[in-house]
């Protein structure tokens, strides 16, 4: 049997991830993990973020799966090396995937980051991005009202227009060569960032990146999909499943099946 990709994200937003594997590597089973019953990670202390991670790769663990793809920002900031040391397959973050493109793309050296509380605090993307050109000027900042407002379904109006200028305030008129866009849910206001930024600046969402990654890795392990038959992926969420289920839906433009997981824990320690 074809072993599955397994994804997790703090709730929907690794679902961004999802869908660009699902495009790079049609073949490729996938097993989603959202942690909808306690998202959001990115104001959480690390502590939470390292435990609910580990949970959460513990119950994927028990599909035996070939890689793990962490697709929230917060965590990967926070847990991915301590997942890495407990499991013995790849384990592929989406901060390394968007450093590695930002450096790419840039030309002056300037890198802007935007993301949760979380991710900015860690200092995780300055580091990633240092490790492979330490002489890049990083330029980091927290938007922690943004997820809120894509959640409402807020982008591409003159409200998360407003909502996103006055969060970019320090740093709209940085010169900056590119942005980061740090966290899932940022890429759906990526019209409203690119209209309030001073100058034009590359906006690297991650999702494609890392899928690319996925993509390199599998096949340099020998272990790209081969089945020719489509694979049926599989959902599960610790929250709401019928909630999780019509936004995956919406956003993946395909029927899929989800499995609501009750936590044998505490949600709230
Ligand atoms: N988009 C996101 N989260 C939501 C939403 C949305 N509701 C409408 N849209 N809700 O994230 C999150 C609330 N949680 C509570 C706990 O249970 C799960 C849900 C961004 C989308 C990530 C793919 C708007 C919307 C949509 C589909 C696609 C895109 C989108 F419904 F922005
Ligand atoms: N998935 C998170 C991230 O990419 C955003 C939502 C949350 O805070 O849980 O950082």
């Amino acid at each position: 049997m074809e072993q599955a990709i397994a994804i997790l994200d703090s709730g929907v937003g690794g679902l961004t991830v999802v869908k660009e594997v699902m495009r790079q590597l049609p073949q490729e089973k996938i097993i989603y993990f959202g942690d909808t019953a306690r998202t959001p990670y990115g104001p959480r202390p690390y502590e939470e973020i390292n435990l609910f991670t580990r949970q959460i790769v513990d119950y994927l663990l028990q599909f035996r799966p070939k890689m793990i793809v962490i697709a929230c920002n917060t965590a990967t900031a926070v847990a991915i090396d301590r997942i890495r040391s407990v499991v013995n397959i790849p384990v592929v973050g989406v901060i390394h995937p968007g450093a590695r493109a930002a450096i790419k793309m840039s030309r002056r050296g300037i890198v802007g980051v935007i993301g949760t509380e979380g991710t900015i605090r860690s200092k995780a993307y300055e580091h990633a991005l240092k490790e492979i050109s330490p002489y890049i000027e990083v330029v980091s900042l927290a938007c922690p009202t943004l997820v809120p407002l894509v959640e409402e379904g807020k982008f591409n109006t003159d409200e998360s227009r407003a909502a996103v200028r006055e969060a970019l305030t320090p740093i709209r008129t940085y010169p900056l060569d590119c942005l980061i866009l740090g966290c899932t849910h940022y890429p759906f206001l990526s019209k409203d960032i690119e209209a309030v930024m001073e100058r034009p600046v590359a906006l690297i969402s991650s999702a494609e990146e890392t899928a690319r990654e996925v993509s390199t890795i599998l096949y340099h392990r020998g272990q790209l999909a081969r089945s020719k038959q489509l694979p049926v992926h599989q959902f599960f969420c610790s929250g709401d499943a019928r909630m999780f289920q019509q936004i995956a839906q919406t956003w993946l433009g395909e029927h899929i099946m989800v499995s609501p997981v009750v936590w044998q824990v505490p949600n709230i320690i």
